[in-house]
């Protein structure tokens, strides 16, 4: 593979690129009265019109060879062939698998894995079913009405998110909670007003090593078992696992009948839609899982298939490039207006930046551009009276994804017209600006002009989906996984690796028994951190 920067297309975008940073947003839709038509895709239901976006019919061109010569669509089949792509950890990246149809095949290792996925959600589909319908018994034999589960990143997350999007098609009658900060309040605050004879705990890691999620899971143990009068054997009718370790679970003490398995070739942030959504199938039953898995597999199936120019998550992969290797953007927003995606934003920082967030090509040299952006966002129309200030008069340049919906799930008088009507101003204002001539003529006296004024030509897209359903929310989260991917690919990294989080882990090995320890420890770290030990240890410990 020829080295990004040598590559033609990339060559050709630099060179490009000295002309179209002086273009504005206005002439190049003065100059094209059909740009916000022509600049647009609809695909498998999701519309996205990329028209405010700094660019020209030649940006998209170049973008598009770059996605060629960088072997965009030789890896995406090398990704669905079960190639292990992730060379770190020799693995497959098999997400696509988890919503792969019943009848399709898909090999790792010479083995077709799907039918190992179905067995999986028929276990989950069953398991779900005596939940919600009360058949499966509690230790008193009440029925579960509390499902927690623990889990931390790619195990936390994704379950979080789709809990809180799909609220709307959550089993009301049961309450559902999410733990994994190690933090203890995060285990105490959820399950304070529960009773533990209702309560079932999800514990989902796929090590089953992870300090915070064995911590919060033994905690969680000790709290059922007192709640329910000590007896052992009440575990296996409060606690399932969802892991791709056996041998933990069983030593745990959970009955590996009640383990629900996935597999190494699933990544942690890549693993919503395997068993570690099972606390999102007990929440939104069966039927909306698979609908969610069927939305995901078409959004799979368009970027599989989609030329590159008509492809939303290779566009959107490509834009972002554009941004960040070119307009040297630090960070893209992500601005849901829809309150149900409260925690998309989050979701997506784990999916992107723990991805791309890389410094050395998959053959370990130093590159030599600019990675993942930093991602963030709020749901609107809340962000809008507090950072969007940066973003419309601020020095810097953020992409914007704006991301709504024609229906609402909770009608009420004007609220929906309120809130799209915000979408598309956002959008427009932060394209158009607002000039100094503008300004002027509301008779702003002199003085004042330059602060009112909005230089506008700042890029978004925007996103709109008919409603949000379960569906819909797969078709979202694929395509913002194959953005992703299509970035990575075109930086030459390797997008499903996370080494990165590993050295703080090993070095928090190490203090803990600094910390815990009755005699005052040797230390070896530098002196800030020898300091801040030791005057932890004065204040925490007086006593020892
Ligand atoms: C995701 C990461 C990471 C992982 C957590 C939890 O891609 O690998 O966020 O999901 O560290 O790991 P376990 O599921 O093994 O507990």
């Amino acid at each position: 593979m020829t080295a990004l920067p040598r590559r033609q297309a990339w060559k050709a975008l630099q060179a490009h690129y000295k002309n179209a940073r002086h273009m504005h947003l206005r002439t190049l839709f003065a100059e094209d009265p059909e740009r916000g038509t022509r600049l647009t895709i609809e695909a498998v239901g999701l519309f996205l019109d990329y028209s405010k976006n700094r660019i020209t019919d030649d940006t998209i061109r170049l973008l598009v060879q770059l996605a060629e010569e960088s072997g965009l669509q030789d890896r995406i089949e090398a990704m669905f062939r079960g190639e292990k792509i992730n060379i770190t950890e020799n693995r497959a990246v098999l997400h696509v698998a988890l919503r792969a149809p019943r009848d399709t095949s898909i090999m790792v290792d010479g083995e077709n894995v799907v039918p190992k996925v179905h067995a999986v959600l028929d276990r989950m589909t069953e398991f779900s079913n005596r939940i919600r319908s009360g058949a499966w018994k509690g230790h008193t034999g009440k029925r579960i009405r509390n499902v927690v589960n623990i889990g931390i990143g790619g195990s936390d997350l994704g379950p979080v998110m789709a809990y809180e999007a799909l609220k709307h098609y959550s089993e009301r009658d049961m309450t559902f909670r999410f733990v994994s900060n190690v933090d203890a309040t995060d285990f105490k605050e959820a399950v304070r007003d529960l009773h533990a004879d209702e309560t079932l705990f999800i514990v989902s890691s796929k090590t089953f090593t992870t300090l915070e999620t064995m911590t919060n899971a033994n905690s969680a143990r000790d709290w059922s078992l007192t709640g329910l009068g000590g007896d052992p054997s009440s575990v296996a009718k409060h606690f399932v696992a969802v892991s791709t370790n056996a041998e933990a679970v069983a030593k745990f003490g959970i009955d590996t009948a009640n383990m629900f398995p996935f597999w190494d070739w699933v990544g942690g942030r890549y693993s919503m839609f395997s068993a570690i959504g099972l606390s999102t199938m007990l929440a939104i039953g069966p039927d909306h899982f698979h609908a969610m898995l069927d939305g995901c597999h078409q959004m799979d199936e368009h970027f599989r298939t989609a030329p590159i120019a008509e492809n939303l998550p290779a566009l959107m992969g490509l834009l972002t490039i554009w941004y960040v290797d070119f307009f040297r953007a630090e960070t893209v927003a992500v601005l849901p207006y829809d309150q149900y995606l409260k925690r998309f934003p989050a979701y997506l920082q784990q999916l992107a930046m723990e991805s791309n967030g890389k410094h050395v090509t998959r053959e370990g040299k130093r590159v030599a551009y600019e990675t993942s952006p930093v991602y963030w966002g709020e749901p609107g129309t809340n962000g809008q009276h507090s950072f969007y200030q940066l973003i419309h008069q601020g020095t810097r340049l953020i992409p914007c994804d704006f991301i709504g919906f024609q229906h609402s799930l909770n009608p009420l008088g004007r609220h929906h017209e309120l809130l799209m009507a915000n979408v598309f101003a956002q959008a427009e204002a932060l394209a158009f600006g607002k000039t100094a001539e503008e300004v002027k003529q509301e008779g702003t006296p002199d003085w004042l002009v330059p602060h009112r004024v909005f230089e506008g030509n700042r890029p978004s897209n925007t996103l709109l989906a008919e409603r949000l359903n379960p569906e819909v929310l797969g078709k979202l989260v694929a395509l913002y996984e194959h953005s992703v991917f299509t970035q990575g690919i075109v930086w030459h990294i390797d997008s499903f690796d996370q080494w990165g989080v590993e050295l703080g882990k090993v070095l928090a090995q190490r203090i803990i028994p600094e910390l815990e320890s009755t005699e005052e420890p040797p230390l070896h770290h530098d002196s800030s951190t020898n300091n801040l030990i030791r005057r932890h240890r004065a204040k925490a410990r007086p006593n020892t």
